[in-house]
């Protein structure tokens, strides 16, 4: 059962309007029709509510398959902080996402730290449909909105020391019940190289479906990486520190063999207990092939010239 939670004026319409519909009627605004729907609706008390949703669609992202409805992507996630199942929507609710800040540390010209609201107003957001393939073998495709990566590394100065991007997920062991599990080494850490940060399409997220990040989706601020496997799109991000060094990862911690530090995807070497040759598809009845960087290759493969000796798809 997905819960909608309380949104200003654009709840009666996603209500009755199934995504697809909402995001193609969306498209068509733009013309004339479209300024006065805007102008109409920007009289309506709620409307700032929303914010800077919807944003733009990048179009230069498309995709080779249908949009996965937000009914299916929205009730099957993984947020280990809320619990080891696919329908942590309930328990995600406890996430407290205002206010929140982002810290910026580590090889910079000098530290800073930042709210959400002034990082998307400053930085600006659009939307891109990108595809998402989990280490698990089932994929999505879903139009996220945020701004490449690239923008907020300019704001932050890395110094030339700086070889990785190290980004860190809340630890609040009252707030998240999988966080008092010791079994798992908290708080979530993930990491990319500077160049794999500075890629176009590495995507700080913070809305999808036009709105702001639904908790479960990892609400206020997320990253998007859509040519590596989904444990390395890590969800509500606090801290994003330069590093000299390689950053350990929380999978990597927990299981090294099966979750490296690269984790491109690659239909072509299985993990240790599966095989990543195809994925079932969210909300279809589908198996597809899946592609070497999950479809990207252009786009990414120039980054790993010369590293052929590296475990790039673990
Ligand atoms: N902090 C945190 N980030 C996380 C995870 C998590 O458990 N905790 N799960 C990862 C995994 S395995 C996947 S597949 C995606 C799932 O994103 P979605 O639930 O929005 O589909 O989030 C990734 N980011
Ligand atoms: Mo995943």
């Amino acid at each position: 059962m997905l819960i909608k939670r309380s949104r200003g004026w654009d709840i009666p319409e996603r209500l009755a309007t199934p995504e697809s519909v909402f995001l193609d009627r969306r498209a068509l605004l733009g013309g004339a029709a479209g300024l006065m729907a805007g102008s109409l609706l920007a009289t309506r008390p709620g409307f700032a509510a929303a914010g800077p949703y919807p944003a733009p669609r990048n179009e230069a992202f498309t995709l080779d398959r249908a949009v996965t409805l937000e009914r299916y992507s929205g009730d099957y996630n993984n947020f280990y902080e809320f619990g080891t199942s696919k329908t942590v929507l309930p328990a995600a609710n406890a996430l407290k996402t205002e206010p929140w800040t982002v810290k910026i540390d580590g090889l910079v010209e000098k530290p800073f730290e930042i709210g959400v609201d002034e990082l998307i107003r400053k930085a600006g957001l659009e939307e891109r449909l990108y595809r998402h393939r989990c280490v698990e073998a089932w994929s999505m495709a879903v139009p996220w909105t945020g701004f490449p990566l690239a923008k907020l590394v300019a704001m932050a100065k890395p110094t030339s020391g700086a070889k990785y991007v190290q980004f860190q997920t809340f630890l609040d062991k009252a707030m998240a019940p999988g966080q008092r599990s010791f079994f798992y080494p908290w708080p979530y850490i993930e990491g990319l190289t500077l160049a794999e940060a500075m890629n176009d399409l590495t995507f700080i997220v913070t809305g999808i479906y036009g709105k702001p990040l639904p908790n479960q989706f990892g609400a206020p601020i997320r990253l998007a990486l859509p040519w590596k496997y989904g444990f390395k799109s890590i969800k509500s991000i606090v801290k994003v520190s330069f590093t000299a060094e390689r950053p350990k990862t929380f999978w990597e911690g927990l299981q090294a063999s099966e979750y490296g530090f690269w984790a491109n995807v690659n239909p072509a070497v299985p993990h240790p207990r599966w095989s990543q040759a195809s994925e079932r598809v969210l909300g279809t009845n589908e198996r597809v092939p899946t592609l070497i960087y999950n479809g990207y290759g252009e786009q990414v493969a120039g980054l790993y010239k010369g590293l052929e000796g590296e475990r790039l798809f673990v």
